[in-house]
């Protein structure tokens, strides 16, 4: 596995020269930061992404994400200038060298919680997400506004997209994902690109909006819909495994060699569908961690891997979820599981 690590750009408060010194970290996760949703990203720009995490040593691993434009989602007439334009993106992707692309075909919002800095008893922070909190607030009011949301809509243009989304079931929304798999995994294999969707954050109806990369046998409806090795997912722990009856290592079966990016974090169920982020601690959270890797080794999964999530600790001040230090021991704690389970299978020790 390649331990990879995000990096949000120039912005980002954390520095790829502090990033280097993780032990183990091979790679960068990033994206472009200033292109709208359904517009192509220059060749250029990618290159000069790429060159600038090169420069500090890392490689450029994977993109994520080159967002879906949301008349593909809704299935509008629309939909298909903004398919080309993905298509033109990931031509250029693949151009620059880049291999493997995650996106998401969340409706609207993507990753979802209802408090960014919720104390844990160790006096640390983290993300958290209550479901009864969830269903008193109202989106347009702007009273709730999250680091991973496309903030550009307007009001009254956020309310219109909202209304459209009343007439979109899971399965429009499904045939949706098939239609724009259908049309961009030919170009990715042709590009030798890896796709890798992002489960739905939290993987249930947020906002009564429809959501459909939720479970064992969603994903393996969109898998098998476009049965191409380009056609793969991005296994998230944290996503699949803040609903109590998504078994994680039962997805892992179910997606085996179609996983082409792992985000490894932990979460504590605080309820039923509420739950907060933890350390990535077998001890601290409910998610099996350690199965999880060892499941992956055993099936041979030999790709980009990254600590997702980590908590506010030590002071560090930044963005929600993803500042350096707990990152920086995820990764640490995930290599050294990689590591031993490694040696082990090699018959060096145990
Ligand atoms: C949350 C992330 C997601 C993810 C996208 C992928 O922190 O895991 O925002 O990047 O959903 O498209």
């Amino acid at each position: 596995m390649e331990m990879s690590f995000r990096w949000y750009g120039n912005d980002d408060p954390v520095r790829l020269e502090h990033v280097r010194q993780i032990p183990g970290m091979k790679g960068i996760v990033s994206a472009i930061y200033d292109i709208p949703a359904g517009e192509v990203w220059p060749k250029e720009k990618i290159i000069a992404l790429k060159d600038s995490i090169e420069k500090a040593g890392l490689k450029l691993s994977v993109i994520e994400s080159v967002p879906v434009h949301e008349d593909i989602k809704l299935g509008l007439p629309s939909r298909d200038t903004y398919i080309e334009n993905y298509i033109e993106t990931l031509r250029n992707l693949s151009s620059a060298g880049v291999k493997t692309v995650c996106y998401n075909f969340m409706p609207v919002f993507d990753w979802t919680r209802t408090s960014l800095d919720t104390p844990l008893p160790d006096g640390s922070h983290s993300l958290s997400y209550d479901e009864a909190t969830l269903e008193k607030l109202d989106p347009i009011s702007g009273e709730l506004t999250l680091p991973g949301w496309d903030l550009s809509y307007q009001t009254e243009q956020l309310k219109g997209i909202l209304e459209t989304y009343k007439g979109v079931s899971e399965e429009n929304l499904l045939d949706n994902l098939i239609y724009f798999l259908e049309k961009i995994i030919p170009v990715a294999e042709e590009e030798s690109v890896l796709m890798a969707i992002h489960p739905d954050d939290p993987p249930w109806s947020v906002f009564g909006l429809p959501r459909v990369v939720t479970n064992k046998y969603n994903v393996e409806k969109m898998l098998r819909a476009v049965d191409s090795t380009s056609n793969g997912i991005t296994f998230c722990t944290g996503s699949f495994g803040a609903l109590h009856e998504n078994d994680l290592l039962q997805i892992i079966d179910v997606a085996k060699d179609r996983i082409h990016f792992v985000h490894a974090r932990n979460v504590k169920w605080t309820g039923t569908k509420s739950f907060q982020e933890t350390s990535h601690s077998i001890h601290d959270g409910s998610l099996p961690m350690v199965e999880v890797i060892k499941k992956l080794i055993e099936i041979g999964y030999n790709g980009p891997i990254r600590p997702d999530h980590g908590r506010m600790i030590w002071g560090e001040e930044g963005r929600p979820g993803y500042g350096l230090y707990d990152r920086a021991l995820g990764a640490t704690y995930l290599n050294g599981i990689i590591d031993t389970y490694r040696t082990a299978r090699k018959g060096e020790f145990i």
